[in-house]
């Protein structure tokens, strides 16, 4: 009788353990601006039961159809505007792809397109599971930017198709800053 007392006191105290010790969800923002009137606001929030991390938020200002959207490698967006923002981000040395491609056929910062409705709003709700919010290869202090055109996902056989996805220019772009 003890000892089976003993035996679910003992999984209660694990239990209690392994709850205290997972860390808590991190939220990150990032507040766009470019080329007006393109602006956004996008949040980020790390998804504890599945991994990954959940995009959501909304840009203005668009025309209508698709825009190539990535997590590009800097968070500088001051020195030369969203240029500055450098490549995607892409701590695997893959070459450009889309988000539903594995990690070794896309640049982490890969989310393919924001579709923008017939008043230029993109509405965004993302779940990706290659983004990370800490660890070596966080999205953290990095930046999102919005491009001008479609991205073609790496699936034109061009040089650029496998590098930028032919997005073209960069609209609005955001720091990918920690909140609470
Ligand atoms: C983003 O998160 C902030 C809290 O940091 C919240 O106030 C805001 O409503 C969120 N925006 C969207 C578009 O979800
Ligand atoms: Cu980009
Ligand atoms: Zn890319």
């Amino acid at each position: 009788m003890k000892i089976v007392t003993e035996f679910f006191a003992c999984i209660i105290f694990l239990t209690m353990l392994t709850v205290s010790c997972q860390p808590k969800e991190r939220n990150a923002q990032a507040y766009m601006a470019g080329k007006a009137p393109v602006t956004g606001v996008v949040n980020f929030t790390e998804l504890a039961s599945t991994g990954g991390v959940r995009v959501f938020g909304r840009i203005t200002g668009l025309t209508t159809g698709k825009h190539g959207f990535h997590v590009h490698q800097y968070g500088d967006i001051f020195t030369k505007g969203c240029d500055s923002a450098g490549p995607h981000f892409n701590p695997t040395n893959a070459l450009h792809g889309g988000p539903q491609d594995s990690p070794h056929h896309r640049h982490a910062g890969d989310l393919g397109n924001v579709v923008a409705n017939d008043y230029g709003i993109a509405n965004i709700d993302i779940v990706d599971h290659f983004l990370k919010l800490r660890g070596p290869d966080s999205i953290l202090g990095r930046s999102i930017v919005v491009h001008a055109n479609e991205d073609d996902l790496g699936r034109q056989d061009n040089e650029e198709s496998k590098r930028t996805g032919n997005s073209g220019s960069r609209l609005a772009c955001g720091i990918i800053a920690i909140v609470p």
